[in-house]
């Protein structure tokens, strides 16, 4: 009986892990590389959902300056040219969303952080980083040119945990530093349509033709507007989104576990 129940909690425990990774898009930890080395490989970024693993485009180096104990290594980029090329059509129309890493930036004039968009025309798409200069922004852009959008003061020379996210039923962006949120925006002229085929390839530490400067401890994207307490920084290593269906075969599994210990 012992072991039917272990079995069973084990199986409960496999859902919620499994279900739970349903929640997120892509998640680059730039965990793959040793110190001092310079990333390079098509595809040797590793994406821990197995389904946009990037490419490191200019020499970036893996370093050991890192913001908390879950992150052993980071990717430093030099402003120049170096980034990561994570594909095309990762964000998807339609999709709630939440964008959020960890930044280390040197300077000022970086222009990077992470940009699924075209880069001409009303830019539409999805801009989450350095864009203006001494600001922060995250916007998501429509194909005609509607615009939701947070800005706040940029973070110098120290770890900043950014988190911006979308909610496409009430059309509202929300930004958070360190987990606390700096604002929100809502549009409700915003289309939903931000034209994916016309967007460039998503990329990390590249705006168009200029970069970022500074470390990258790892970035996350979502397809859930997460709470504060559901980001990175409050619950490192955990994709706190359980789908509703694991919360039901849970429950089954703990009142059928139940009833076997009563039965003993
Ligand atoms: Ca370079
Ligand atoms: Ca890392």
């Amino acid at each position: 009986m012992k072991q039917k129940r272990f079995l069973i909690y084990l199986f409960s425990l496999l859902v919620c892990c499994l279900s739970s990774h349903a929640a997120t898009i892509a998640h680059w930890r730039f965990e793959e590389g040793t110190p001092g080395a310079t990333a390079s490989g098509v595809g040797s970024i590793i994406d821990e959902t197995g389904l946009h693993d990037g490419t490191p485009l200019g020499g970036p180096i893996y370093s050991t300056n890192v913001p908390n104990p879950e992150n052993t290594l980071s990717l430093q980029l030099d402003g120049v040219n170096d980034h990561v090329n994570g594909g095309n059509g990762v964000i998807t129309d339609g999709t709630d969303l939440t964008i959020e890493g960890w930044f280390f930036m040197t300077s000022s004039g970086s222009r990077g952080g992470v940009f699924q968009r075209r880069e001409g025309g009303v830019f539409n798409g999805f801009h989450f980083g350095k864009g203006n200069p001494s600001l922060w922004s995250w916007s998501v852009t429509d194909s005609s040119g509607n615009t939701i959008i947070v800005l706040a003061p940029e973070v110098l020379n120290e770890w900043a945990h950014w988190a911006g996210t979308f909610n496409t039923a009430t059309k509202t962006v929300e930004l958070f530093l360190n987990g606390v949120s700096v604002g929100t925006d809502t549009n409700t002229n915003f289309t939903g349509n931000t034209d994916i085929s016309s967007q460039n390839n998503l990329l990390i530490g590249r705006r168009n033709t200029t970069h970022f400067q500074g470390f990258v401890g790892e970035v996350k994207i979502s397809n859930t507007a997460l709470t504060s307490e559901q980001l990175l920084i409050n619950s490192p290593f955990s994709d706190p989104v359980p789908e509703p269906s694991s919360y039901l075969l849970l429950l089954l599994a703990l009142a059928f576990s139940t009833k076997v210990k009563i039965r003993k």
